[in-house]
């Protein structure tokens, strides 16, 4: 109840902010796109990361609030983006369970993007396996539509959850992430390897984009790489961090 509280104030109060995650084309070692982040900028603690709030948030009535909050300002920062006249790029936004089964998620995503004037090919949503795994008609719907309008779809932390492999062919998706936990310690655990080979593979195969999260070292980005994974995430290419500086990785004017 506290926590919840103190959220619906943060909320109000803007202290809720997106940092961004470059994700970055292994081949060029470009940045080719960037996952939205939240977090708190509490007046007291500081910076404070989802881990911390995430699942009070979660079984709270606030996610669709704070969705809706972060769809508007990744939108608005995409605009922003192109105004400077940044090289457009993706940008990733994560889902709550609350908005896909609200009814609600394609008018409100698709009137969001509009408003700000953002071309829907510039946003992917990140779903987990847990979301697509309790996907009823509405969940899938809006999927649809979203998808028809150019909007694109990852699955998020793929590998962790429960979802068949099936799930993966009953959904409009784009885009895998093969979870951190894979990539770890890919360089010494056979299986790991095995198993990050096989997603690879089975991504290639349905002309999906993988993306390799928690990349944090050469080594495993060459193991990555050699297993044909095309993107990657992690602290090795940078650290999720305010809008800025993206931009100012971005633009050699600023
Ligand atoms: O950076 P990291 O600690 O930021 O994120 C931790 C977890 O919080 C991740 O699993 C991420 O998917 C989730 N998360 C971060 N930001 C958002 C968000 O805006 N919406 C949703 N639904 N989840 C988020
Ligand atoms: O949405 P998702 O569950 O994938 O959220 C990504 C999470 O992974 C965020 O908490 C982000 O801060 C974290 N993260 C991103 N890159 C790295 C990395 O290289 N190492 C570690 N340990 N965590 C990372
Ligand atoms: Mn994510
Ligand atoms: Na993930």
């Amino acid at each position: 109840r506290g926590m919840q509280d103190e959220l619906l104030q943060a909320l109000k109060k803007r202290e809720l902010v997106l940092h961004y995650q470059p994700q970055i084309e292994l081949s060029s070692g470009r940045i080719i796109g960037a996952e939205a982040l939240l977090r708190w900028n509490h007046p007291v603690s500081g910076l404070i990361g989802p881990g911390a709030f995430l699942s009070a948030l979660e079984t709270s009535s606030l996610t669709l609030p704070v969705g809706a909050f972060v769809l508007d300002e990744a939108c608005r920062q995409i605009a922003e983006w192109d105004q400077i006249g940044l090289p457009p790029f993706k940008v990733g936004v994560n889902l709550f369970a609350a908005q896909v089964r609200s009814g609600t998620l394609a008018t409100s995503v698709l009137e969001t993007l509009d408003r700000h004037q953002v071309s829907p090919t510039r946003l992917e949503l990140e779903i987990t396996e847990t979301i697509a795994l309790h996907q009823d008609d509405v969940g899938l719907r809006s999927f649809h539509s979203l998808r028809e309008a150019g909007v694109t779809f990852a699955f998020d932390d793929f590998g962790t959850g429960y979802a068949s492999l099936s799930t993966v062919r009953r959904f409009p998706i784009d885009t895998l992430k093969i979870d951190m936990s894979f990539v770890r310690d890919i360089a010494h655990d056979a299986a790991n390897a095995a198993i990050t080979r096989a997603m690879i593979a089975m991504g290639r195969d349905l002309g999906l984009v993988t993306i390799a999260e928690g990349i944090e070292t050469g080594e495993q980005e060459a193991i990555l790489m050699r297993l044909g994974c095309r993107v990657g995430q992690g602290y090795r290419y940078g650290r999720p961090v305010p809008a800025e500086a993206i931009t100012r990785l971005l633009d050699p004017a600023v």
